[in-house]
């Protein structure tokens, strides 16, 4: 995607329904995907913070589909918050329009740009600072889903085809090797190896949703800790943001993405992979916050299913990782090099770590189910 220089920004800006002027625009934030700007404006009743962000067009084709779900979910849950006595402007995403009322400016490359209230004093953590926090995230998400439980769900648009059909990445994955279009493949053999040697864990989930075994809900699909804006004085986890890909899926692909991100003891591009571990500790922690969250929504076999959601979405994680690295690095921005072998290194660490402590990992899980 093309360049993003300061005259540019500038012009986006002035597409926007801001009541003040702008008067600083600086990148933001860990994403992996979006670009995203904070902007300060000064306004009659003092500064004011905005997040901008240019959409990936790569990543999402139709970024007018996603703005649709984005605005007709939030709205959703404005409602569902104001009836519980909570503060929209706080728990939800807010969209600011665009001099055209729409909930984009898609400017003269194409690209398509949005903006939402900033959400102040609270923050995104890329690591877990205390359990507590990790407890409040998991919490959010589980609630999140609670609260969209009733949405209709037919109404979404796939925002990204098959995001978790973790059998048909496995199929791209074996394209991507095949091809080898970076000459890359055989440096890479053993994560290569250890894709193909769990193609059980690939396929489970989609025999499971073929034969019809699981219910499909309205949920995150990218739940890690950076996506939950937790309250700098309260430390409750307050908001779920990035919205792109709210869509059908699985509850127990948004539990185990929280996990493989937040319950790893180390960061997810951590090159010593000695620190790397899934934290058996945190991992309870998270499920009871996130069961509590769903506020007893999810069946049985659902809560049975949960430390297989962690699996899968850890090895789906890593496979992209491996995917993208064998094609040329264009699907997650990369800061050094090997920065996506790197991740997917640490994501097929975690799962061997899963892998051996998977007898603790279903008792947690069935603890909660009784
Ligand atoms: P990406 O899809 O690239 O991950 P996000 O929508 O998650 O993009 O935004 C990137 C970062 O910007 C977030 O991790 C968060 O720190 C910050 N951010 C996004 N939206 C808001 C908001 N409304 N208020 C405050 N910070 C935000
Ligand atoms: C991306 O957008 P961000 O940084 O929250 C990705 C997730 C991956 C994650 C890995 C739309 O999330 O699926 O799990 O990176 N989002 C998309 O860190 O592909
Ligand atoms: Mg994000």
């Amino acid at each position: 995607m093309s360049e993003i220089t300061r005259e540019r920004l500038e012009t986006v800006v002035g597409q926007f329904r801001y009541d003040g002027e702008a008067v600083q625009i600086s990148p933001y934030g860990n994403g992996h995907i979006n670009d995203t700007f904070l902007l300060e404006l000064k306004t009659e009743a003092g500064n004011k913070k905005m997040i901008l962000q240019r959409i990936n067009r790569h990543v999402f084709p139709r970024p007018e589909e996603v703005m649709e779900n984005i605005v007709n979910v939030t709205r959703y849950l404005n409602q569902k918050i104001r009836e519980n006595g909570g503060d929209p402007w706080r728990e939800t995403l807010n969209v600011v329009p665009a001099l055209d009322q729409k909930a984009y400016y898609q400017d003269e490359e194409g690209d398509f740009w949005r903006s939402y209230f900033f959400i102040t004093e609270a923050t995104c953590y890329d690591k877990v600072e205390t359990p507590r926090d990790f407890y409040e995230s998991a919490y959010s998400f589980g609630r999140f889903q609670n609260l969209l439980a009733e949405y209709p769900a037919k109404t979404l648009h796939e925002t990204i085809a098959g995001f978790h059909d973790t059998r048909a990445r496995f199929a791209v994955f074996q394209k991507a090797v095949k091809e080898d279009i970076m000459g890359r493949a055989n440096q890479v053999r053993e994560e290569i190896q250890f894709v193909l040697d769990r193609e059980d864990v690939a396929n489970c989930f989609s025999e499971l949703l073929d034969r019809g075994e699981l219910p499909l809900r309205v949920t995150h699909n990218d739940t890690k800790l950076n996506n939950i804006m937790i309250d700098d004085k309260t430390r409750k986890g307050i908001c779920v943001i990035d919205l792109d890909t709210v869509m059908p899926g699985l509850a127990m692909n948004d539990f185990g993405d929280s996990i493989r991100f937040g319950a790893s003891t180390a960061a997810e591009d951590e090159k010593d992979l000695n620190k790397v571990s899934c934290d058996m500790g945190l991992f309870e922690t998270y499920t009871k916050g996130f069961l509590e969250g769903c506020g007893g929504k999810l069946t049985g076999r659902e809560i049975e299913l949960l430390p297989m959601g962690a699996k899968v979405m850890t090895y789906e994680c890593g496979m992209r990782f491996l995917t993208d690295y064998l094609q040329g690095d264009t699907y997650f921005k990369i800061h050094r090099p090997e920065h996506n072998l790197d991740r997917c290194r640490t994501q097929f660490k975690l799962v061997a770590d899963m892998e051996a402590k998977w007898g603790t990992m279903q008792q947690i899980a069935l603890k909660y189910t009784e």
